[in-house]
């Protein structure tokens, strides 16, 4: 059972004025926040995050959109935080997504949507220390 996953705040959800909501809700679910940045990924950043999907016909789109804006970066922990966190956000197109779920409410479409969560423990720990140094992880 994980306790920790990572999560981004996606640019379309930031520019939409959903950032405050959005975490307010990753409080009420029972995630602590460990870490949490405003930042701004450079498109080589993001093409760096997102390289596990570099042959997929949407990388390009991908790598500019998440590289279009600012974004909130967290690290998130509770028990069995990367499916719990997974069961929030709902599914990758918001309209298959379950009501109440966070890319419901959120996202605008398959490539905006609002926001991202890690796949496994591993991805967890290897997406949270891209982001935060040892000394920015509580
Ligand atoms: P998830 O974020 O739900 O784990 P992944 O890992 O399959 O989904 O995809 C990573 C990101 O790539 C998604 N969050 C979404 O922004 C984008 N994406 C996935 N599939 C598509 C697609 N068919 N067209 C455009 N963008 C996509």
């Amino acid at each position: 059972m994980s306790n920790r996953t990572f999560t981004m705040i996606k640019p379309d959800a930031v520019k939409n004025g959903h950032s405050g909501a959005i975490i307010d809700r990753f409080i009420k679910e029972g995630f602590r926040i460990v870490a949490l940045k405003l930042t701004k990924l450079s498109a080589e950043k993001a093409g760096e995050f997102y390289a596990v999907h570099k042959e997929r016909p949407f990388y390009g789109e991908l790598v500019e959109f998440m590289s279009s804006g600012p974004i909130y970066a967290a690290i998130l922990e509770k028990d069995n935080a990367v499916a719990g966190f997974r069961e929030l956000i709902g599914a990758t197109n918001p309209a298959q997504a379950a009501e109440g779920t966070i890319r419901k409410l959120y996202a605008t479409s398959l490539g905006e949507n609002a926001v991202h969560g890690s796949d496994s423990d591993e991805n967890a720990k290897i997406e949270g220390d891209f982001f935060f140094s040892g000394l920015e992880q509580f």
